[in-house]
């Protein structure tokens, strides 16, 4: 099958598998519904379903559990409480204050204090539903919300501080001065596939556990802490997620504990499978915020000295609260130079769901604040809020240390921003906005910009780690498999692209498998975006290893130097010989080659002192900026975007059309958490209302507006990431501000050029009517 060539003809024709848009590698089965998610894979004989006993009181202590009552219902193999638990009653990612089943004490309405298992789901549930019945609890105080819990000192750590320059003394002379305090509700994950894991015990007194989880490694050491066993005793495997955002990365946990406790004590396969209200009332979701501020500033609406307190509503555990309020910190400046800074962030401990990460991981709280002061700022002095923006830019030269010390090498928000204005036409509409809103007095429209500047790097610096495998087969196929987990985010398509790059072959030899600590051992969560950064290049460090040794062995069989060997296009050109990628592989083989290879990377550079709060916490940053246009109707309250363009950089892509997909989901599902996602708990009970698709609103595909851009902004990572690219998958979580930040333009034009409203988010149509109201004047109040 050798062919002679002339090799210039072939080196430069490269076939490119990364940089090129493909589809997702699942698609055709996501769509066909051929795709397994945890639920999908064949059951087990004799399997028992497991459903958790939730606690009906936020805050109270156990006195007694009726459980025979539950043993004697018929089907009911067992029911489990904490006493059963033969190792830790722990399911906490850092702090040990996650009870699997709360022991003497609830903390919050849906909190689990037993597990029925039984023959049926059906069984389990509806014994499990009995909790209320059989459950003794004496009531004691809740602390029902944030500003409570800090007015009673009610705080999960203890408060962070950053402080640069003088801010205070700034603040005492500066040419204006503006204070307020804002609210910014949190948000369900609302992955589509729900919290699920299913543990099938092995003849050896191991666990196999397929779950649905961000984190298999981190499962992995749960569930052996749980048992009171060695960690090579459990394995956990997840091809796939139907969604995570965020919600798998711990809470996952909780779910892997019960089935892998019952399936130990059983010794029999159980699956625990959360319907859709349970996992609202059981798993946490992104941390509220609560803010305090006061900013001084220039004529120009400089920022001159900048104070924030911060609240997070933590709920009532810890669980990854610490390095959520520090991400809000580090991005409290967005894209903005402030000189002089001080951000305080207190931890509220509250008897509800204890949040946990959601895209952005807190990133998104940061810059949400400052975003608001922009177009507060611009209000009070009469100047167009993208001036405002501009004007507070970080410098490419001079200006551009975050509050937190690091340089900021790779600002590109300038260009950014004003390619994106000159190709949505900023200005012009803006006229046309206020004439039209001039001509109409019920209708009214907005526009805004939002930028973003996002930190990449997991900020606990050591997670920052990945490792992966490849093994090429003697048929030239190849399997990748690495530490990230599959989320529909396209990771595993990016990986196989690396591979398929690396290794000079087509798409469709790499096959992706399923995440496996039995695999990849030791593996951060897919998580800060960094999948594809850290995965790609462990990936590609494998890939590289099985070239060189296949390199060196052509040059042997071929002569030439192994350096010159080119794999590409599916072939090997070899000093003056092309054969066929498989043809190497199976000669390699018989030469007793290494033809797999593990691969290890590690981000360089960074590093991060908790204790001054200073560093170099992120390898680069990822920039974006999107423009909305919305219209509100002032009568009801409602709002609809129109428009929206974004330009994103997603460094020099590796998928365009799966970055274009991250950002469209990731504007779309920041715009619901702003707009129409509203978390109510009941006030007195501290009972979560808002608990199933019913009474808390994602966007719907009507929500996106018929007039939706998104482009990529031409832009090579400066450092040396795969491929130049950049992480995608969090940074666009800012982008739906813009339309927040539209609807408060909007809502502006019914008063007068200072007019200042208060609005929260999500400003939901409640929220809209009574800023508007707030604007009119009181007789019109009267009247309406
Ligand atoms: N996209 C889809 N379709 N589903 C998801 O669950 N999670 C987001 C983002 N995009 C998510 C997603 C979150 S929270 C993160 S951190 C990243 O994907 C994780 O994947 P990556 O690091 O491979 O980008
Ligand atoms: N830091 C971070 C983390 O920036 N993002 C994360 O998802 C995370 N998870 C755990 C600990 N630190
Ligand atoms: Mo994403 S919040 O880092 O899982």
């Amino acid at each position: 099958m050798n062919k002679h060539f002339e090799p210039r003809e072939l080196v430069g024709a490269a076939d490119r598998q990364v940089g090129v848009s493909r589809p997702h590698e699942s698609a055709h089965l996501h769509v066909s519904g051929r795709a397994h998610y945890t639920d999908d894979i064949p059951e087990t004989e004799r399997t028992l379903h497991a459903a958790l006993g939730l606690s009906p009181i936020a805050h109270g202590r156990i006195k007694s559990i009726d459980l025979e009552t539950l043993r004697a219902t018929p089907g009911v193999a067992a029911v489990l409480t904490a006493a059963d638990i033969p190792g830790a009653n722990d399911c906490g990612p850092v702090v040990h204050d996650d009870p699997i089943f709360a022991a003497d004490t609830v903390q919050y309405v849906g909190q689990p204090v037993f597990a029925v298992v039984a023959t049926s789901r059906n069984i389990a549930r509806r014994v499990a539903a009995k909790a209320g019945q059989v459950l003794e609890i004496e009531p004691l105080e809740p602390v029902l919300g944030p500003r409570e819990a800090v007015a009673r000192e009610s705080y999960i750590l203890p408060p962070m501080h950053l402080t640069r320059g003088k801010p205070a003394e700034v603040l005492s002379t500066a040419q204006h001065r503006l204070k307020g305090s804002l609210s910014l509700g949190g948000q369900e994950q609302f992955y589509l596939e729900g919290q699920i894991a299913y543990a099938i015990p092995q003849d050896d007194g191991g666990i196999k556990i397929q779950c649905s989880t961000q984190h298999p490694s981190e499962m992995q050491m749960l569930a052996s802490h749980v048992l009171g066993v060695p960690a090579n005793r459990i394995q956990v495997e997840c091809r796939r997620m139907g969604g995570g955002f965020g919600g798998k990365e711990s809470q996952s946990g909780l779910h892997v504990c019960v089935v892998a406790l019952a399936a130990s004590k059983l010794k029999r396969p159980v699956k625990l499978r959360l319907d859709r209200d349970d996992d609202f009332m059981v798993t946490g979701r992104r941390h509220g915020f609560e803010y305090d501020y006061e900013v001084g500033f220039d004529d120009a609406g400089k920022i001159l000295a900048a104070e924030l307190t911060m609240i997070s509503n933590c709920g009532f555990s810890t669980d990854l609260s610490g390095p959520v309020m520090t991400r809000a910190i580090c991005h409290f400046d967005n894209a903005y130079w402030l000189p002089n800074v001080a951000i305080h962030g207190y931890t509220a401990r509250t008897n509800t769901q204890s949040n946990t990460a959601f895209r952005g991981f807190g990133g998104p709280q940061g810059a949400f604040v400052i975003e608001a002061i922009m177009d507060r700022i611009a209000r009070k002095l009469g100047l167009d809020p993208a001036a405002v923006r501009k004007a507070n830019f970080y410098g490419r030269d001079s200006n551009n240390v975050t509050p937190y010390g690091q340089t900021v090498v790779d600002n590109v928000i300038h260009e950014l921003t004003d390619e994106l204005m000159k190709t949505s036409d900023y200005w012009s509409r803006r006229e046309e906005i206020n004439r039209f809103n001039a001509e109409n007095p019920v209708l009214k429209r907005g526009i805004s910009i939002a930028p973003c500047k996002f930190g990449i790097s997991f900020n606990l610096t050591h997670l920052n780690q990945a490792g992966a495998l490849v093994h090429v087969y003697t048929d030239g196929s190849i399997i990748v498999n690495h530490g990230g987990t599959e989320m529909g985010q396209g990771l595993n398509t990016k990986v196989a692209q690396i591979v398929a790059q690396e290794l000079g072959v087509r798409f469709e030899r790499v096959r992706p498998t399923a995440t496996d600590t039995q695999k990849v051992a030791n593996t951060s969560a897919t998580a800060a975006s960094t999948g594809a950064d850290l995965n790609g290049k462990a990936a590609q460090d494998a890939a590289r290893q099985i070239k060189k040794r296949l390199g060196a062995f052509a040059a042997q069989l071929y002569g030439g130097s192994p350096e010159d060997v080119v794999f590409d296009n599916d072939d090997v050109q070899v000093n003056g010989t092309l054969l066929g990628f498989e043809d190497l592989v199976a000669k390699a083989y018989i030469s007793r080659i290494q033809l797999w290879s593990d691969g290890f990377y590690a981000t360089p550079e960074i590093h991060w002192d908790r204790a001054t709060m200073s560093g170099n916490p992120f390898y680069y940053y990822a920039y974006g900026a999107a423009i909305s246009e919305v219209l509100i109707d002032t009568l009801t309250g409602e709002s609809r975007l129109l428009r929206a363009d974004v330009l994103h950089d997603a460094g020099r892509s590796l998928n365009p059309a799966l970055d274009i997909g991250q950002i469209e989901g990731g504007f779309v599902q920041s715009m619901g958490w702003v707009t129409c996602e509203e978390l109510v708990w009941h006030p007195g009970t501290g009972k979560l209302l808002t608990h199933a698709p019913s009474t808390y609103k994602i966007p719907t595909a009507n929500d996106v507006p018929a007039q939706f851009t998104t482009r990529l902004f031409k832009n090579d990572n400066v450092k040396d990431s795969i491929f130049r690219s950049k992480a995608v998958g969090e940074p666009p979580m800012l982008l739906g501000f813009s339309v927040w930040l539209a609807i408060r333009d909007a809502i502006c034009s019914v008063g007068g050029p200072d007019a200042d409203p208060v609005l929260d988010a999500p400003c939901t149509p409640e929220a809209i009517l009574m800023a508007v109201q707030s604007l009119k004047e009181p007789r019109q109040i009267g009247a309406a």
